[in-house]
């Protein structure tokens, strides 16, 4: 298959990409490199400093004579996204160009509308683009978990039956995010869901729990082709976090109550689940969702675990309750169906106490490379806050604000411009 991966040079992107060339498909990547100018502008670069794509997409033929073809443009400028539809013609499109820090979309205004503009923008883009030049193209969509929150009734796979008033009819599943960059997921799910209805386009949502992990058959072969593994406040995803900071010796920043219940899954089982994706396309008219996560832990569970392992290896973890910075619920009731990917074929990858082990040796490799002032969270949901929010800024960006002044942020053209 033609498969076109947008946001090509993230933490899921890029090893999407080497999944499918080494599986037999012709793949083309494109990414803006937005996340690494964030990540540079808020200090939060990556563990393990990658090379760009070119150079990453050399290695890669190298080692395995399999070819991912590069494009570096913005997939928020529609001129540009539809030249490359219309020159590619893909076969399925997996859409992971957005701003994916939580975080990030929570700090002051110019990050929130920047998450906004650039998250929906894109999206929007991708609808049309299709419609216009590629109409059998099928989307896959990365959504998240996070677009349901967490509410006090059991979770579907995307729609629920409703009865009322004696009679019954079928509806997305409630949407409440606890962020917003996970707003605009649930945004952009309303989007893919009118033009499905509409226009007959052919759509898989996967709602996506935090995923972790450092290890792919392909990232294996080099250091250079590893992922992009964060492990600040910022971009890091808890397991992540936890694991560099059980191998630096920083207890581990459980926030609040640490109850927090989410599904979470292997980076070797988000590529599975999106060649199970790929290779089941819907038909047109069709949205299918699925709930992409293979177990559930709280963060206190998470932080025993990796406390009993890290002590098992010699490592003295010690685990750290800290004020929450986030507004979310600290203890509640959690039950999301999942069985979709599993009836497809998905076989899960399980966080065993060995595979936490495996983990941990891998970053330990790393430890001189742990810088310890990108643990602590500077991010807080509670706007009255704001001084610590503002020291996750690039120092002159402090006060930005207007848009005027969000102009600073050196984005990429069509992202400033949409401010
Ligand atoms: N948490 C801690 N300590 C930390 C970091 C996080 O207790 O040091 C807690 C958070 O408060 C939260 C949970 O761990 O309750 C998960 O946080 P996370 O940072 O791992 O995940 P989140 O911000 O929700 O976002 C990540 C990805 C995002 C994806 C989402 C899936 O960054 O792109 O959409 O996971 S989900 O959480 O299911 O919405």
């Amino acid at each position: 298959m033609r498969i076109l991966v947008l946001g090509g040079d993230g933490y899921l992107g890029w090893p999407t990409s080497m999944h499918f060339a080494c599986h037999g498909h012709e793949v083309l990547v494109v990414d803006n490199y937005l996340r690494r100018t964030i990540a540079q502008q808020t200090r939060s670069e990556a563990l393990i400093a990658n090379p760009n794509l070119h150079a990453r997409a050399e290695l890669f033929e190298a080692l395995t004579h399999c070819h991912i073809e590069v494009r570096i443009g913005d997939c928020a400028d529609f001129r540009f996204l539809e030249e490359v539809v219309s020159e590619f013609v893909p076969d399925a499109i997996i859409h992971y160009a957005e701003q994916p820090s939580a975080p990030y979309s929570m700090i002051g205004f110019p990050e929130a509308k920047l998450t906004l503009n650039n998250n929906l923008n894109a999206t929007f883009n991708v609808v049309w683009a299709v419609l216009t030049h590629a109409p059998d193209c099928h989307i896959v969509k990365l959504g998240t978990m996070g677009e349901y929150g967490t509410p006090n009734i059991d979770i579907e796979e995307g729609w629920i039956e409703i009865e009322h008033n004696g009679r019954a009819d079928k509806f997305l599943y409630p949407r409440q995010a606890g962020s917003l960059y996970h707003t605009t997921k649930v945004l952009d799910t309303d989007l893919l869901w009118f033009y499905v209805r509409t226009h007959g386009l052919r759509v898989t949502d996967l709602m996506q729990g935090p995923v972790y992990g450092i290890s792919t058959e392909e990232a294996d072969l080099d250091e250079r082709l590893m992922p992009n593994f964060h492990y600040d406040d910022i971009f890091g995803t808890v397991v992540n976090r936890f694991l560099v900071q059980a191998a630096a010796g920083i207890p581990l920043t459980v926030y609040g109550r640490g109850g927090q219940i989410r599904g979470y899954l292997n980076l070797k089982d988000t590529l599975q689940c999106l060649s199970i994706a790929v290779e089941n396309p819907p038909r047109h008219g069709e949205m299918r969702i699925l709930n992409q996560f293979t177990e559930q832990f709280s963060v206190n569970q998470l932080a025993e675990r990796v406390q009993r392992v890290g002590n098992g290896m010699g490592l003295r973890v010690q685990v750290r309750a800290i004020a929450n910075p986030r507004k979310e619920k600290e203890e509640h009731y959690y039950n999301p169906v999942h069985s979709g990917l599993l009836q497809l074929g998905l076989q899960p990858h399980y966080m065993t106490d060995q595979v936490v082990a495996g983990m941990l040796s891998e970053v330990i490799r790393y430890r001189d490379q742990i810088d310890a002032g990108k643990i602590l969270p500077r991010v807080s949901w509670n706007q009255s806050d704001g001084a610590a929010s503002a020291t996750a800024r690039h120092a002159p960006l402090a006060h930005a604000q207007n848009a005027a002044e969000t102009q600073q942020l050196d984005l990429p053209a069509s992202v400033s411009a949409l401010q």
